[in-house]
């Protein structure tokens, strides 16, 4: 096997025996055979375009196969030859549409026949690796794989959109362009570094559309406290990142004396107000993926991971971890619908919590509505000099020693900055009180790494209020990345132009140094160093 999608890649170039994340050689081989099926279905949607035909299914199939290639995830084995055999007949009944159109699917002799056996299809997947062609150009390959994950984060934000019902053919279009391009070799450099950007342009359109799923279905985010401690009761966990799971969760638990609580990601839902209004909806429990083998034992009732991050779930609490939607691990009983039925029995069935615990409170819901209905506030305060500089320090959290640096960074911002965050990298520092500056939180917390596009406006319009660009600012960003969604909001940045982006904890892989300089050059994006330094740097 060779993966080096994710940060934790090993020794910072590439898994090769077995995933740090837990990714087994005949998974990757099943991911890298369905990669592949997906370009194959992407040209013959594109002719299809080009013929006047699209077809729902395959839209849908699409983003949800990519969806499920995305670190942390699925493992499950036979998950993937369901998603692989579906995905060749779904190519095969659209060459036939196509070819009816007058269109011209191209030759089927070329297409994909998923062998018989699981041991087949892995030997199919071990041909199409990431290192299948070892003629490569170097930064080609690194500008190709940067296309294919930057695909496998904006599929995770279309997919779901489309679960709250809101789709646009343009990133449908777009993303069997970009996944049919990497199958043509003749592509030159500059004509990659324009698919690159032209990801994240189309991921913009994707989370614009996520956005007006969750804000339109559950209304803007609005300032709620959550506590972190529990209530005496039966009690359910959620994870990951779908507000349709969780809304279904608290619709169905309802008036059953059961407690809900979120689980990493989740946090932010407390703000939205067709979710807080379930009163069983308590709190929240734990911190960040990485942390749940030592946090999940002690949670006493079910677990529901409805999105990544799952990690080999412990013999302790293997029997009341549910997987929801794509995430899959084998063993692990899988909830195919929105009927939680087994989950809720499984609560009634567990002990709950003894009694009440107070371990105090954070605040979530300072999404663009919020913030933008104090942009006055905002820009006086800033004009004021009251607020000196903003600092968006966002993105995934992880197991590495070095993403401490975050905690630091946020604890070392002088008392006249604002910090904004969004994504489970906050649990490094979200239960920190930084106090206010004139009425506002010096500690900000936008939501989700699903909600990133929220943090875009919000500098958009601070850009627009003081009349210069979001360069211009006094707007810092300091990243930390993980997994592919990451990797399309990195995109999307640059796209939009934004220049001196700080990432870290280490720079992807998959970036060649030839493309690495590019990105210097031209964005001048750089790794973290240290928060003093950084902040000196900054700030002058
Ligand atoms: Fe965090 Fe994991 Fe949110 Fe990423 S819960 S690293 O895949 O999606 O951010
Ligand atoms: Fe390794 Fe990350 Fe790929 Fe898992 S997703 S196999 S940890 S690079």
């Amino acid at each position: 096997m060779f993966c080096f999608q994710c940060e934790q890649t090993a020794k910072g170039t590439g898994c090769t025996q077995v995933g740090v994340c837990g990714k087994r050689p005949d998974v990757a081989a099943l991911q890298d055979l369905l990669l592949h099926v997906l370009k194959d279905l992407s040209r013959v949607a594109v002719a299809g375009r080009k013929a006047g035909v699209t077809d729902p299914e395959v839209n849908a199939f699409t983003v949800e196969a990519a969806f499920s290639t995305l670190t942390n995830v699925d493992f499950d084995p036979e998950r993937f030859v369901a998603l692989i055999r579906k995905g060749a007949a779904l190519r095969r009944a659209l060459a036939e549409k196509v070819r009816a159109a007058g269109g011209d699917p191209g030759d089927d002799a070329e297409a994909v026949v998923p062998a018989e056996t699981l041991e087949g299809l892995v030997a199919q997947g071990e041909r199409v690796g990431i290192k299948a062609d070892p003629e490569i150009d170097p930064d080609i390959l690194s500008l190709r794989e940067a296309v294919v994950y930057g695909i496998k984060g904006l599929s995770a934000y279309a997919d779901h959109a489309r679960i709250l019902g809101r789709e646009d053919d343009e990133v449908y279009a777009f993303v069997h362009e970009a996944l049919a391009a990497t199958l043509d070799a003749e592509r030159g450099l500059d004509d990659w570094l324009d698919l690159v950007l032209r990801t994240g342009k189309t991921n913009l359109r994707a989370m614009e559309l996520l956005d007006e799923a969750n804000t339109g279905t559950y209304g803007h985010p609005v300032p709620t406290r959550v506590p972190l401690g529990a209530r005496k009761g039966k009690a359910i966990l959620v994870s990951g990142h779908d507000l349709k799971d969780l809304e279904e969760i608290l619709r169905q638990s309802e008036g059953k004396g059961i407690y809900v609580y979120t689980h990493g990601e989740m946090l932010p839902c407390h703000g939205y107000p067709g979710l807080k209004k379930y009163p069983h909806f308590y709190g929240h429990y734990g911190t960040a993926w990485q942390n749940q083998a030592k946090e999940f034992p002690l949670f006493p009732g079910p677990i529901v991971m409805t999105t990544n991050c799952i990690q080999r779930p412990m013999e302790s609490y293997q029997d009341r971890i549910f997987t929801r939607g794509l995430v899959g691990w084998p063993g692990v009983r899988h909830i195919p619908d929105l009927d939680f039925t087994p989950v809720i029995a499984k609560a009634l069935e567990m002990p709950g919590f003894p009694e009440d615990t107070d371990k105090g409170s954070v605040m979530v819901g300072f999404a663009r509505n919020t913030v933008l209905s104090v942009a006055d506030k905002v820009v006086a305060a800033v004009k004021g000099k009251a607020i000196r500089h903003f600092f968006l320090v966002a993105g995934c959290d992880g197991a590495k020693p070095g993403r401490n640096y975050y905690t630091e960074f946020v604890e070392k911002v002088p008392a006249d900055c604002v910090v904004l965050t969004l994504a489970c990298g906050k649990f490094r520092f979200f239960d920190k009180d930084l106090g206010e500056i004139g009425g506002l939180p010096r500690l900000m917390d936008v939501g989700q790494c699903n909600d990133a596009y929220s943090a875009i406006r919000i500098a958009g319009a601070l850009a627009d209020a003081f009349g210069c660009s979001v360069n211009d600012l006094p707007l810092s960003l300091v990243l930390s990345w993980y997994e592919q969604k990451a990797v399309a909001i990195l995109l999307t940045l640059l796209y939009l132009g934004i220049k001196d982006i700080r990432l870290g904890p280490t720079l992807p892989a998959f970036l060649s140094p030839g493309v690495l300089d590019v990105l210097v050059q031209r964005f001048g994006i750089r790794p973290i160093t240290t928060p003093e330094d950084d902040l000196r740097a900054i700030l002058g």
